[in-house]
Order: structure tokens, then C-alpha cells, then sequence
């Protein structure tokens, strides 16, 4: 799959993805969408699609959205054509320093250098990226339109890095004592399989299981473990996470503040803690978890009526004039069995988590890298890589304003993506965070940097215009109504939600 907005120095790549099968090549109308789009691709499927970008500046467009796939450990492959070897020299208008901006989100990259070693380079791309990462080969025009000699074609391979057997050791130690411990899961460790050796571990030590706060994909509902996630503001994940003396990290790095507040420490964890990684998020966090489940002696199989697992529970559908939580227990309570939830519904979404603990199982994907404009997109990926699964995209409307475009694919496409829209016209967490900051509420300039709805944004005539069809709801009722329409009729839907 090749999510792409190519130019002229592209070109023979574009030619070839016609002549060559194999690759569906697929048209985004911002690089952000491309990005966004392989992203979410990535983290349904674990291997990459490919983007094709166009230069610096194709490239440039498209990095708030692989910073988020960084940030996913998502395998992601650029391709960023450059200008001819022999023409970057002579400093022409799109002349920029791809290296210095693919370096900001890339865990691998290289510029090729020749045409014979361009299946090489290709190759290695491909394994830097598999482990989980994003890789960039940069590659200029004349290698790509030149004939190559070499017949042989490298072929990708990759490895993952192997489970620290110490580590595993030194945490069922501890586990061992009575001494109150968390087990904080995060990245692929919030895969099925990993999390139900995290829930034998749970069934036998007594020991608590927390998400990260911000999954690139965590399986949950019903059938899977119910866990709690670590919560964004920090001093409610101090509180949490202060009740415990040893703290397991399995996929996740030590949580950490997602911003410095005056007066308050960048730290969730204190000095008196101990800290143990079982896994890092670029090895393999089921292995570890079920070494160390067996190290403890835990039961080889746990039904999943027991008390770890969620079990599935129907809210009462909420009425009257649309809340945030009236939003989330609707959603919660309608996305059917098997559904990918792609949530970047900012201050809309914040019981969503809760209420959809007991939902039919489902995949959750957030914004791990904070980087708004992920949600449309990376619909259009997650639908792309499962097109068999409902994909529900639960999006604040100033977020998705940054790549709206995106909806247009899902139209090209016929993706069947339910986008449901909180039109609450505004950026409401900086509402939110003004205050916490020390400022008293916003007016004047500050109220109109966090004010959308002079014009308020008409996300109908918006959708329409892209070729998805849409309606705009205020009650509780009429959602409910529409998104059971919307979920029962093939193809992207969307739902202004106002608020
Ligand atoms: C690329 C990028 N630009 C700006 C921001 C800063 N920012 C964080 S939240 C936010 C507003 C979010 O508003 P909206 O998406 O409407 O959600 P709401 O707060 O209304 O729920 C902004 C501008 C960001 N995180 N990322
Ligand atoms: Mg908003």
C-alpha cells in the first residue's frame, strides 16, 4: 500500500507503480494524510505501507503525522525523491535539507547514492522499519530514471531485539514479595495475546495492570482484560501511581508529565520506587510477559470469566441535548463487535475510556504523539489494512480541521469509516489549560486564538463537498439514530455532533 503525493522528481517511481503490480498506490491530497494514512495502517497490520513524498517540502507537510507514528513505534516507509545528483548543487526553489527534517522522525534513514544500490537500500529500509520505526531513504531523481545492471534484489530481513531474560527474572523476584506492585503496559504489550499473559500474571500475583495513556493500539472490550489507563493530567497519575512500591514496565518507557507545569516535577514516579522494564518497545513485550507469567508458576490459561476480564454490559442510550459524556456513553454503548476506534476526540473523548471498558471488543488507536490532525487519516489507514472491520473515527472538530482532506479518500476509497464530529467550535482545552497556567478566563486575543465559531465550521456542507455524506445531530435520540444508520450502510459516513 503507497499513500502518496508525488511531483516531478517522483516521477519514474510513479511510472513504475503503474507497470509493476503488487503495490495499490493511493492519492492524499496533503502529506499529512499520507502520513497519517500509513500510520494507521502500521499499527493494524505491524508492517509498513509505504509513503511516496515529494522533496523537502512534501516531506516537511507530512512530519507532524510521523511524529506520531515515531511516537507509535510504527513501521513506516518514506520515499522522498530528491532532486537530480547533479542538480542539487545549483540550489533550485524547492533545494531543501531533507536529511536535517527526515532526522527529526526517522529511526533510520539513508540518501542513496547510485542506482545499483537502490534494491539495498530499499531492503534496508524496509527491515529498519519492521522492528517498529519510521525510515526514510532519500532518493534523487537520476538514480531512479537510470537503468540498473544489477539483476539480484535484495530482499528485506529483520529481527527483533531478544527479551532480557535478567529483567524478567529480577521482576518475578519482586513479584514474589508482598510488596504492592503495578504493572504499566504499553505499546505492543497492549496486544491480546500480551495482555492476556498480563492477565495471568494479574490472576497470580495480585498485582495491577495500567495502560499507557496514550496507546498506538490497545485490544479492549469485551473478552479482553479491563485495565485502567495512567491519567494525562500529572498530579491524578501521581496519585495513582504513588500507591504502588514497584513499578513493571512492559512496551512502555517511565511515564512522565506530557507537559512542565510551573511548580509541579516532569516525574510521575518518586526516588523510592523501583523500577523494572521487562520490555522495551522495540522487543518483544508477549515473549517477556509470558516468561515471566511462567516464572511465576501463574495458570496457563485463564477463562475470561474471570474477574480480569471485561464482560460486555449495555449502557442505558442517554437523551436530550448532547454532553461529552452523553456522546461517549453513546458511542461506547453502539460501536459494534470488532470495531477500530480511532480516537482523537480531545476534551470530547475523556470518559469515552471508562464507559467503553465494557464495550463488544474492539481496537483503540489514540494520538500518542500529541501531534493533532492524526484522526481522519489514520482512519483511512486502519480501514485501508482491515476493510472487513467497522472503523469509527471520534474526532474534535479543531483537530480535524488540520487534515480534513482526508475525508476525501475515504470517499475515493468507499472506506467504511463512521467520522463523528464534537462540534463544540472551539479549542476547549486550552479553555481548559488557560486557567491551570495561571490566567484568568480568556478574552480578547487570547479568547481568539481558542475561538472557532465565528464562522462556526459547517461540517455537513464540508463533508458533503469531499463526497461523504453527513448529517448534524444535538440530541442524544437523533445520534443515536444516525449512527446506527451510518454503521449499517456500507461506505464513510459523517456525524457533526454539536455540542
Ligand atoms: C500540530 C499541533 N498544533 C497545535 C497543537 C496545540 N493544541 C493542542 S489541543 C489544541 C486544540 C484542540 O481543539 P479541538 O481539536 O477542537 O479539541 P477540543 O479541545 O475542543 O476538545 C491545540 C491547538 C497541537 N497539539 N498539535
Ligand atoms: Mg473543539
Amino acid at each position: 500500500m503507497c499513500f502518496s503525493n508525488p511531483g516531478t522528481t517522483e516521477l519514474p517511481l510513479v511510472a513504475a507503480l503503474s507497470s509493476i503490480p503488487g503495490i495499490r498506490a493511493k492519492l492524499g491530497l496533503f502529506e499529512g494524510c499520507c502520513t497519517g494514512a500509513a500510520d494507521g495502517y502500521a499499527r493494524m497490520l505491524d508492517k509498513p505501507a509505504l509513503t511516496l513524498l515529494h522533496l523537502g517540502p512534501g516531506l516537511a507537510n507530512g512530519i507532524a503525522n510521523l511524529h506520531n507514528a515515531h511516537r507509535s513505534n510504527s513501521p513506516v516507509v518514506n520515499i522522498i525523491g530528491e532532486h537530480a545528483s547533479w542538480h542539487r548543487a545549483f540550489d533550485a526553489p524547492l533545494t531543501m535539507d531533507i536529511e536535517a527534517l527526515a532526522g527529526t522522525v526517522s529511526g533510520w534513514q539513508r540518501t542513496s547514492t547510485s542506482v545499483e544500490t537502490l534494491s539495498k537500500d530499499t531492503a534496508d529500509a524496509i527491515s529498519a522499519a519492521m522492528g517498529g520505526q519510521v525510515s526514510t531513504l532519500i532518493i534523487p531523481n537520476d538514480f531512479q530514471w537510470s537503468d540498473c545492471k544489477d539483476e539480484a534484489i535484495s530482499k528485506p530481513h529483520f529481527s527483533v531485539e531478544p527479551v532480557d531474560y535478567k529483567a524478567v527474572e529480577n521482576a518475578a523476584k519482586l513479584l514474589k514479595t508482598d510488596q504492592k506492585t503495578v504493572i504499566i503496559l504499553g505499546g505492543r504489550a497492549l496486544r491480546k495475546k500480551a495482555l492476556n499473559a498480563a492477565a495471568r500474571i494479574k490472576t497470580k500475583t495480585g498485582s495491577t495492570l495500567l495502560a499507557e495513556t496514550f496507546p498506538a493500539r490497545m485490544e479492549r472490550g469485551a473478552g479482553t482484560p479491563a485495565l485502567d489507563r495512567i491519567p494525562y493530567l500529572p498530579e491524578q497519575a501521581v496519585k495513582l501511581l504513588s500507591q504502588y512500591q514497584v513499578v513493571i514496565l512492559a512496551g512502555a518507557n517511565v511515564p512522565v508529565a506530557f507537559f512542565g507545569y510551573k511548580g509541579m516535577s516532569s516525574k510521575i514516579l518518586s526516588e523510592d520506587q523501583k523500577i523494572i522494564q521487562v520490555s522495551s518497545t522495540d522487543q518483544n513485550s508477549q515473549e517477556a510477559l509470558e516468561c515471566l507469567a511462567d516464572a511465576l508458576d501463574a495458570p496457563k490459561r485463564i477463562d475470561t470469566e474471570n474477574a480480569t476480564f471485561a464482560k460486555l454490559q449495555n449502557l442505558r442510550l442517554p437523551e436530550g441535548r448532547l454532553s461529552s459524556e452523553k456522546v461517549c456513553v453513546i458511542l461506547a454503548t453502539l460501536q459494534p463487535e470488532n470495531a477500530i476506534i480511532v480516537e482523537e476526540a480531545i476534551t470530547t473523548g475523556a470518559f469515552y475510556y471508562k464507559y467503553a471498558t465494557n464495550a463488544p471488543s474492539n481496537s483503540l488507536l489514540t494520538l500518542t504523539g500529541g501531534s493533532l490532525g492524526l484522526g481522519i487519516p489514520c482512519a483511512v489507514g486502519a480501514a485501508s489494512a482491515c476493510p472487513d472491520r467497522p472503523v469509527i473515527s471520534f474526532q474534535a472538530d479543531g483537530a480535524a480541521m488540520y487534515t480534513v482532506q482526508a475525508l476525501w479518500m475515504q470517499a475515493r476509497e468507499s472506506l467504511n469509516i463512521t467520522t463523528l464530529i464534537c462540534a463544540n467550535h472551539s479549542y476547549d482545552i486550552l479553555k481548559f489549560e488557560f486557567p491551570r497556567a495561571g490566567y484568568s478566563s480568556p478574552k480578547g486575543n487570547a479568547s481568539e486564538l481558542m475561538d472557532l465559531s465565528r464562522p462556526a465550521i459547517d461540517w455537513v456542507k464540508i463533508s458533503e463537498g469531499m463526497g461523504v455524506p453527513a448529517v448534524s445531530v444535538d440530541s442524544g435520540e437523533k445520534l443515536s439514530i444516525e449512527m446506527k444508520r451510518a454503521l449499517a450502510e456500507p461506505g464513510p459516513h459523517l456525524i457533526e455532533m454539536v455540542l
